[in-house]
């Protein structure tokens, strides 16, 4: 009890006046009345004291609150001040709600990512701590370097936006590389590769220029490798949860309702890229991949080596590079799988599973910008 000073002085004052007056025996009707006062005393300071407590309470309270909207101001303005300004820690972890409506975890137990199953903010915080070498291969031959410059502004939007990130552009035509403006620690290395007179040639040529320029240089320039279509814009942020050994996606035309007999894998026995009915687990496309440097350059050297072996039979599987990445695929599982929502086109509607598109590709005219047309 904390009673104050003032408060104590004056209830002992009047019970020293009613001892006083018990003692001198003045008559009853002053000691009723002394007592009355004493009372009066009594309830106002019990009056006061309880006030007090009540008012202390109340400003803990305050205090309290006080404290909670301050850690709820300064969580909005970390949110606002997401990709490299993050300072997380143990107070603002936020545990994503997860998805119910899409299969989220591999038969092999890798995660399939979709948006809602993870914390952008935090995992690119994650990662930014080692702060890694990003690398990411593109190939822009014949008329395919008119789609530079649309993937390369949204890719600065969006993609790894805080990392740093080099962009290998492969091209016959270094003159058409448009100059963009790139983000803090991130730039433009150009490599020439011939021309091709069939566009066969360019995406079976990818593996083996990819092969060839990780051994010469890219091996000692980057952490994370990363293998795209030149002909396609990024609509939205692609972070951290993309990295892994070896990431692939989901071919949007595939994923949920083919019979995994009907993906369209190599079935010809005679390909190296056969896959018998009865294997597979997922189509994935091309397009887009990425993981660790090793990794990656582990498949495309193998894709580029089974490709040739092919080409001594004169044989090309079915969807070139791609039908050979699936079959690698299958036996060196993917350790993290991409959800369609890494590559989706502009020539199909969204459906209500994929809530974001980060990458779409565009669509095009084949006739006009092949060299020897076809679909
Ligand atoms: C599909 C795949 C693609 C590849 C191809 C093989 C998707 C979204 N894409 O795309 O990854 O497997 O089939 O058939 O599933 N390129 C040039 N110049 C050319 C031709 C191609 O630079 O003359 C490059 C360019 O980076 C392009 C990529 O190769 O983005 C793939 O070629 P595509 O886009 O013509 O192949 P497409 O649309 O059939």
């Amino acid at each position: 009890m904390h009673l104050s000073i003032q408060s104590l002085s004056v209830i002992s004052a009047a019970v020293k006046g009613l001892r006083m007056c018990f003692l001198l025996r003045i008559p009853s009707k002053a000691y009723y009345f002394i007592s009355f006062i004493v009372l009066l005393i009594f309830l106002r300071t019990f009056y006061r004291y309880s006030q007090d407590i009540i008012r202390n309470s109340a400003s803990t309270m305050c205090f309290d609150d006080m404290e909670l909207t301050m850690e709820k101001q300064t969580n909005v303005v970390e949110a606002k001040h997401r990709s490299n300004k993050v300072s997380w820690s143990i107070e603002n972890l936020s545990i994503p709600n997860g998805r119910t409506d899409v299969n989220c975890v591999t038969n092999w137990n890798v995660p399939l990512v979709w948006e809602g199953t993870f914390d952008p903010i935090v995992i690119d915080a994650i990662y930014k701590k080692t702060n890694p070498r990003v690398g990411v291969m593109i190939f822009a031959v014949g008329k395919y370097t008119g789609f530079l410059k649309g993937f390369l502004e949204t890719g600065e939007k969006h993609f790894l936006t805080d990392f740093r990130v080099t962009y290998y552009i492969f091209t016959d035509n270094e003159k058409e590389v448009p100059a963009i403006a790139l983000g803090k620690g991130r730039k433009i290395t150009v490599l020439p590769v011939p021309s091709a007179k069939r566009w066969q040639e360019v995406v079976f040529g990818r593996m083996k220029w990819a092969t060839i320029t990780i051994d010469k240089q890219i091996r000692n320039e980057a952490d994370y490798l990363f293998l795209m279509d030149v002909d396609s814009l990024f609509h939205n942020r692609i972070g951290a949860e993309s990295f892994s050994r070896l990431s692939a996606v989901l071919h949007r035309g595939y994923y949920k309702n083919t019979e995994r007999a009907n993906f369209p894998y190599e079935r010809h026995p005679e390909s190296r890229a056969y896959i018998p009915v009865g294997e597979g687990d997922y189509y994935y496309t091309a397009a887009v991949l990425g993981g660790y440097l090793e990794d990656i350059y582990n498949l495309v050297r193998y894709c580029y080596e089974q490709s040739e072996e092919d080409s001594k039979n004169k044989i090309e599987a079915v969807w070139q590079e791609e039908s050979h990445l699936n079959k690698y695929l299958l036996y060196n599982k993917p350790t993290k799988v991409l959800s369609p929502e890494y590559l989706w086109s502009d020539y199909d509607a969204v459906p209500a599973d994929i809530k974001v598109v980060r990458i779409s590709q565009l669509k095009k005219n084949y006739a006009e910008v092949r060299p020897n047309g076809g679909h």
